[in-house]
């Protein structure tokens, strides 16, 4: 099994591996470009928190695979999805024509990635001429292997979800309106003659697939979940619609009369963002392929652990390593949706307390993936307070020039050693985090890795607070004791919280005078000598909300 991010863990003991399991099978070269993508966006309203997720959690993963292995070209691929019945009627009620609409939308998605200060590569509108290009391509490639043929197909449709729902997740409400009991949106009986997609034919292979890498699935539970829905029969897949429903979209190449389903559209998104079609059929021509790992919310699992799969595997290509499936972000429990209504403003939560704190909380909160969570501006401050005491106050009373006075001369020769007569517990505890912190993020332990960080700094402070090293009374010595290891346990942090707070781990990092190239996770091990000699003052987060 290879590792999640890391070509290998830099780190041998087994006592944190064994913390977690490191999630990955794929059996391509470890060396290929770190290859990560979010879903692409429907544009049919502005983006709200729930995307903001996404792009975060992706974006610290591709930040993190850097982390790990400086030299590793990292793709990091995310877009918005154009085409469809959603968008055709969205433009409708705008009296815009579709590609208007999405010119107009779009943008807010390529924006919001700016803003949130995301390392994203590649941008991928489906109405880009090299994207529509891809799908007929991999249309006809499916075609030409017998994959495809035509069928009459009834069924509940959601418009707003652009899926069909079986019988059995449809409810009548008392107003005589249908609606899917698994997204709660409102369905439709359709009936039509369109083309099929014979999924039935990778039933086995995909069960083989999930049963010998158990781990491909982040979390466990959603692994469980698709392997239970591959425990029954695959009916054949409705990839197309009547041209008269639908006329945004993509035509069947050689049939004018039907426009090819937009999840099939959208899921292509992550083959033409690497080049296909690719000229040759072998590896060398497609040496980005295949997607690490793929970030999504838990309710687009099917199509991504299922559709798109068996699409691979008709296409004889290598599967995506690792899917990690997150939870949502509701609102008063119920999930923050455009379609709803109940959305928060991500540009807004960025103006008003700035990228880091919103990917903090992002990562803090929403970083366990299994769980719904509601947003909360509250919570949201009360952990902008965590930062601001475990990283601003801790390098503000570490960095003052009394202290520096008392110290300066008393600085260690070998600070590992001496710290760890001084703080032994302390001093085991940030010797083991980097190997802790790593063990969980490649296992998708994000809020583990991040509460792993927030705790070694609290038990600075708690350290600080015993020392008191402020006191004239407390012997030279044991102040810079306390001193060197406090700093000593902000650059340790400040390295490992370059992919959660990128600005803020920058100017840590500066300020205590670490070089450049010694930011990696290899160069966050305890006792580097890799401190400056004098430290600047710095102001990490500006008061403006930290009253509220
Ligand atoms: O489904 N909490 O696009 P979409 C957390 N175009 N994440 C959320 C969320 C919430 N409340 N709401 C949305 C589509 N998301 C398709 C995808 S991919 C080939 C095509 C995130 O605009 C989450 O990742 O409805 C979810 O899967 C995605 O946005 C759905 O975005």
């Amino acid at each position: 099994m290879q590792p999640l991010v890391a070509t290998r863990s830099i780190f041998r003991s087994s006592r944190a591996l064994s913390l977690r399991r490191a999630y990955s099978t794929s059996p391509s070269p470890p060396s290929k470009p770190y290859y990560i993508t979010t879903p692409i966006f429907y544009p049919n309203a502005k983006p709200h928190i729930g995307h903001l997720h996404s792009l975060v959690i992706a974006d610290i993963y591709a930040r993190y695979a850097k982390l790990c292995d400086p030299d590793r070209a990292v793709h990091f691929v995310t877009g918005t999805d154009e085409h469809g019945l959603k968008i055709q009627n969205a433009a409708k009620a705008k009296g815009l024509s579709p590609l208007q609409f999405c010119d107009e939308l779009s943008v807010n998605f390529r924006n919001l990635a700016k803003d949130a200060n995301t390392t994203v590569s590649c941008f991928t509108r489906t109405t880009q001429l090299d994207h529509v290009a891809a799908v007929t391509h991999l249309w006809k490639e499916l075609e030409a292997k017998g994959l495809i043929y035509k069928g009459e197909h009834s069924g509940w449709y959601s418009i707003s979800d652009e899926t069909f729902y079986p019988a059995t997740q449809v409810t009548q409400l008392e107003n005589g309106e249908h609606i899917s009991t698994t997204s709660g949106s409102k369905v439709e009986w359709q009936t039509e003659v369109n083309y099929k997609f014979r999924l039935s034919a990778f039933r086995d292979s995909l069960r083989t697939h999930y049963t010998e890498n158990p781990d491909v699935v982040f979390p466990p539970q959603a692994h469980q979940e698709v392997l239970a829905w591959l425990e029954g029969p695959l009916e054949g897949l409705s990839i197309s619609r009547n041209r008269s429903r639908l006329t945004w979209g993509i035509p069947v190449p050689n049939d004018p009369e039907q426009t090819i389903y937009v999840w099939i559209d959208a899921l292509t998104t992550y083959l033409s963002s690497v080049g296909y079609p690719w000229n040759a059929p072998n590896e060398s021509s497609r040496p980005i392929w295949p997607p690490n790992v793929q970030v999504i919310g838990k309710d687009i699992l099917r199509f991504h652990a299922i559709y798109f799969p068996a699409m691979l595997q008709a296409l004889g290509l290598p599967l995506p390593i690792n899917l990690l499936s997150h939870a949502h972000w509701t609102v008063d429990r119920a999930k923050m949706s455009k379609s709803v209504g109940n959305v928060a403003d991500p540009v807004e939560f960025i103006q008003e307390h700035d990228s880091d704190i919103v990917r903090f909380y992002l990562a803090r909160v929403g970083g366990r993936f299994r769980i719904d969570v509601d947003w909360s501006e509250p919570q949201l401050l009360k952990h902008r307070r965590e930062l601001v005491t475990n990283f601003g106050n801790t390098y503000a009373r570490l960095a003052s020039p009394a202290m520096a006075e008392r110290t300066d001369a008393l600085r260690p020769a070998d600070a590992a050693s001496a710290l760890r007569a001084a703080h032994p517990v302390l001093a085991e505890q940030l010797a083991s985090l980097p190997e802790v912190f790593d063990t969980h993020m490649r296992g998708f332990g994000l809020a583990d890795a991040v509460a792993a960080v927030v705790d070694a700094l609290e038990q600075v402070n708690v350290m600080l607070t015993v020392v008191r090293p402020w006191d004239a009374s407390v012997p030279a010595q044991d102040v810079a004791d306390a001193r060197w290891i406090g700093l000593e346990a902000l650059r340790q942090c400040a390295i490992l919280f370059q992919p959660i707070i990128p600005v803020h781990a920058e100017m840590l990092l500066d300020a205590l005078g670490v070089h450049g190239g010694l930011r990696s996770l290899r160069d966050a091990g305890f006792g580097r000598p890799a401190l400056g000699k004098t430290f600047p003052k710095l102001l990490l987060w500006e008061n403006k909300k930290a009253k509220k």
